[in-house]
C-alpha cells in the first residue's frame, strides 16, 4: 500500500479549505498510551462493566470499590505519556485556524500534550471533590488512606470529578462542544465507540450542520453509519499521516 493512501482526498481538500475543525475523542486515541478502553476484553477492570462501577449508585453501594478503580486509573495515567495521536491533534493548530478538541477522556493527555482549546465533557480524574460538601481536592491533597478517603472539612466521601452515569455533563463544557460542531468544516470523531450520550450525538450534530465528518478508529462503530467517511486504523497512526499530508505542498495521489 502506497504510504497515505489511507488519507482520501476528499478529506485533504476539505482540510485545506476548513477554517475551523473539531475533534471529539474516546479512550482509543489513549490506548497507545497503555490506557486501557472501557469497552472490549481488555477493557474491563476486573470483570467489572464501566456501568456498574461509573455511578452514583455504584459509589455509595461500595465506595472503596469504586475508589480502587479509580485509584488504579490515577496511578495509569500519572505513568503515561501523551502520543503521537495527541499530538498530532497539538500539530493541527498550526495548520487550521480555529481547532477544537472535545473529549471524553478524563486523563489530562491532550492538556499534557499541549492542545490549547480542550473542552473536557466527562470531566478530570486528576480532580476531586467532597461528595456532601462539594470542597474540591487535588491529588496531592488527598489523605493515602486504603478506601475511600474523607473529607477533612466535613467527613463526607470524596469522590473523582468525573461525569457519571445519570449526571449532567458540565453545562459550561456542553455548550463549548455544540457550538465547536455546529462551526466545524471538518468533524473528526477519533476512538470512540460512539455509544455513549450525549457525547454520541455531535458527530450528527456537526454533519447537520455541514461539517465533512470524519470517523478515525480500529473497528467500525455505530457512528460509521452516519460519518462521511470512516478510516479504519489506530489513532496514533492515522493523524501524524494526515498531519503530514496536510504539511506537504506536493499532489497527492491518493484515489
Ligand atoms: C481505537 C484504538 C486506537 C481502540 N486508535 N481507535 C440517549 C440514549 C440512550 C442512553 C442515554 C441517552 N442519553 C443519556 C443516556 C444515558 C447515558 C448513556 O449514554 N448510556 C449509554 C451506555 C446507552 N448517558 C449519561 O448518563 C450521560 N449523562 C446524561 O445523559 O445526562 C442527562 C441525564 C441526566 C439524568 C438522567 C438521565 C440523563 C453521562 C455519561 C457519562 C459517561 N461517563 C463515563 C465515565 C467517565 C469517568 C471515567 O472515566 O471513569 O465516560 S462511561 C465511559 O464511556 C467514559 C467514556 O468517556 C465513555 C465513552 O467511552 P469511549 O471513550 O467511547 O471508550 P470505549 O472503550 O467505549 O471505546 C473505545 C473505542 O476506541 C473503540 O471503538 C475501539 O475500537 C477504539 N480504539 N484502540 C483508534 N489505537
Ligand atoms: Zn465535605
Amino acid at each position: 500500500m502506497q504510504a497515505g493512501s489511507m488519507i482520501s482526498s476528499r478529506l485533504l481538500q476539505a482540510l485545506r479549505g476548513a477554517k475551523s475543525v473539531a475533534v471529539l475523542t474516546g479512550a482509543g486515541i489513549s490506548a497507545e498510551s497503555g490506557i486501557p478502553t472501557f469497552r472490549g476484553n481488555e477493557g474491563l477492570w476486573k470483570k467489572f462493566k464501566p456501568e456498574e462501577l461509573a455511578s452514583v449508585d455504584a459509589f455509595l453501594r461500595n465506595p472503596d470499590l469504586v475508589w480502587e478503580w479509580y485509584a488504579y486509573r490515577k496511578h495509569v495515567v500519572r505513568e503515561s505519556q501523551p502520543n503521537a495521536g495527541h499530538r498530532a491533534l497539538v500539530d493541527l493548530e498550526a495548520l487550521i485556524p480555529d481547532v477544537t478538541v472535545i473529549t471524553q477522556n478524563v486523563d489530562n493527555l491532550h492538556q499534557r500534550a499541549g492542545s490549547k482549546n480542550v473542552v473536557e465533557l466527562h470531566g478530570n480524574i486528576t480532580r476531586n471533590f467532597c461528595n456532601d460538601c462539594g470542597a474540591r481536592y487535588d491529588d496531592e491533597a488527598i489523605p493515602e488512606t486504603p478506601g475511600v478517603p474523607r473529607c477533612q472539612k466535613c467527613g463526607g466521601l470524596i469522590r473523582p470529578a468525573v461525569v457519571w452515569f445519570g449526571e449532567l455533563i458540565p453545562p459550561d463544557q456542553w455548550r463549548l462542544a455544540e457550538t465547536a460542531a455546529r462551526r466545524a468544516n471538518v468533524f473528526f470523531s477519533v476512538g470512540t465507540s460512539g455509544i455513549v450520550y450525549p457525547a454520541a450525538s455531535l458527530p450528527l450534530l456537526a454533519k447537520d450542520h455541514g461539517a465533512y465528518v470524519v470517523e478515525i478508529n480500529t473497528e467500525i462503530t455505530p457512528l460509521s453509519d452516519i460519518v462521511d467517511e470512516t478510516i479504519i486504523g489506530k489513532a496514533g497512526d492515522v493523524l501524524p499521516e494526515i498531519v503530514a499530508q496536510l504539511r506537504s505542498p506536493k499532489e497527492d495521489f491518493s484515489q
